[in-house]
């Protein structure tokens, strides 16, 4: 729990709410029954289990309000089921006395979803033509909001949101990329500054699908979507759930997903038995499991290393990742479901003999081994353009992260490992994936 102090003040505000954006209901999950035995069902009912867990953490929290922050809704509904399910978990925190505020953002804009359902009273969603502001007098809170009238939203909406109401708790609900987030399309773009400029006590946002707290005063959130919907979206997701005390504000990731996406490197480099793959994934595969038992784990898997077998995967395409089912299979009660076998390995290289010849691979080779012995060239590196990088990067890149760049051991195997990296580049004779 982070707690905050707000920027004035308020006597007599007290609250608690739930923020949560791009729920993408019932997005569809592209390719997933190529995969033999995928718990299909499943993961395409993820989404819809992970609200069902917002609204029961709502009544059970006994908050006084949802903020819904964009893209509830993937895209335009294949029929109107998707929309009576989520209309009908609204029914629920209705029953429960909980009032729901919503933007529209470009996933389910105005104009993108053309079925249209009646919201029921609890449900508050603003217009994508002007900002506005609902006030909740009892609690003394103001919240600020307008949706996407269409899929790509250019302009910055924050200078035309409303001036905050003074003595209350001011939230900006908003779907915006900011000023830009990696993988995400640049919509509604505004800055830091801007939010923070308006004088709103939290700021409410959508859009980015990996959460992130922008700002601690005013308190801007990203809580990340609800639920993570492929190999890109791993880690736990959910929604925040924030307490406003008066003087304090202070929110909490809060975890909902049924399906937890994870990926894993596995080095097999040196192992000669294929049941070595199998001790090797159950090894990475435990870790996973013990941090999160109660989630189905859906896990995509990377093989890499220098491996003699390599040589029984080039003759049967396919044994590795064979090799890494079967060991999911074994696992017994745990859910695990493997999503991809990646594999990145290579055959084992003779240096010595790689050495001796006459052409860019021998170059290679001889340059490495020259490098590797040359303690002075080593430091120079160390000391020198590498030693400089390190010290430029951000505090958040951990030095565990880099190992060996500013020591001469380190180095030497940095060097000896990309020279692993390009020789197995160079004599594969497998076609490229
Ligand atoms: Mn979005």
């Amino acid at each position: 729990m982070q707690t905050a102090p707000l920027a004035q003040p308020l006597e007599l505000t007290t609250m608690r709410f739930i923020h949560a954006a791009d729920l993408h209901v019932d997005s569809p999950l592209r390719g997933l029954d190529r995969y033999d035995g995928a718990p299909v069902e499943r993961i395409r009912g993820a989404t819809r289990q992970a609200l069902e867990n917002l609204v029961e953490l709502a009544i059970q929290e006994d908050v006084d309000f949802v903020l819904l922050a964009g893209d509830i809704y993937d895209g335009e509904w294949q029929d109107f089921h998707t929309g009576q399910f989520f209309r009908g978990q609204m029914v629920r925190l209705g029953r429960a006395g909980v009032r729901v505020f919503i933007v529209q953002g470009n996933h389910d804009a105005q104009s993108v979803i053309t079925r249209r359902l009646i919201p029921p009273d609890n449900v508050k969603i603003f217009s994508s033509r002007a900002a506005e502001t609902t006030c909740i007098e009892n609690l003394g809170v103001a919240i600020h909001g307008k949706s996407f009238p269409n899929r790509a939203v250019d302009e910055d909406f924050v200078p035309e949101y409303p001036e905050p109401v003074a003595g209350m708790f001011n939230i900006g609900l908003l779907h915006t990329s900011l000023n830009g987030r990696a993988g995400h399309d640049p919509y509604a773009p505004t800055t830091v500054d801007m939010l923070e400029s308006k004088g709103y006590d939290y700021w409410a946002l959508g859009h980015v699908h990996a959460r992130e707290v922008v700002s601690e005063i005013p308190r801007i959130v990203y809580p990340g979507n609800l639920q993570g919907r492929h190999a890109n979206e791993t880690g736990p997701k959910g929604c925040e759930l924030v307490s406003v005390d008066g003087s304090n504000v202070a929110s909490e990731f809060v975890a909902l997903d049924v399906v937890r996406w994870s990926q894993v490197q596995i080095d097999i480099a040196g192992e000669e038995r294929l049941e070595a793959v199998g001790a090797a994934f159950r090894h990475a595969i435990e870790q996973i499991i013990s941090a999160a038992p109660d989630q189905l784990h859906a896990t995509r898997v990377t093989l890499v290393g220098a491996t003699v077998l390599q040589d029984l995967e080039s003759r049967m395409p396919g044994t590795l990742a064979a090799a890494v089912q079967a060991a999911a299979q074994d696992l017994g009660d745990a859910d695990v479901w493997i999503e991809q076998v990646k594999v990145r390995t290579s055959a084992p290289v003779d240096r010595g003999a790689q050495a001796e010849r006459e052409d860019a691979i021998g170059e290679l080779v001889r340059l490495v081994d020259a490098i590797c012995t040359d303690e002075a060239e080593l430091s120079r590196f160390a000391s020198g353009e590498l030693g400089k990088l390190l010290a430029e990067l951000p505090a958040e890149v951990g030095q565990e992260d880099l190992p060996g760049l500013a020591d001469v051991e380190g180095l030497r195997a940095l060097f000896l490992d990309a020279e692993a990296t390009v020789l197995a580049r160079l004599l594969s004779t497998r076609a490229p994936e």
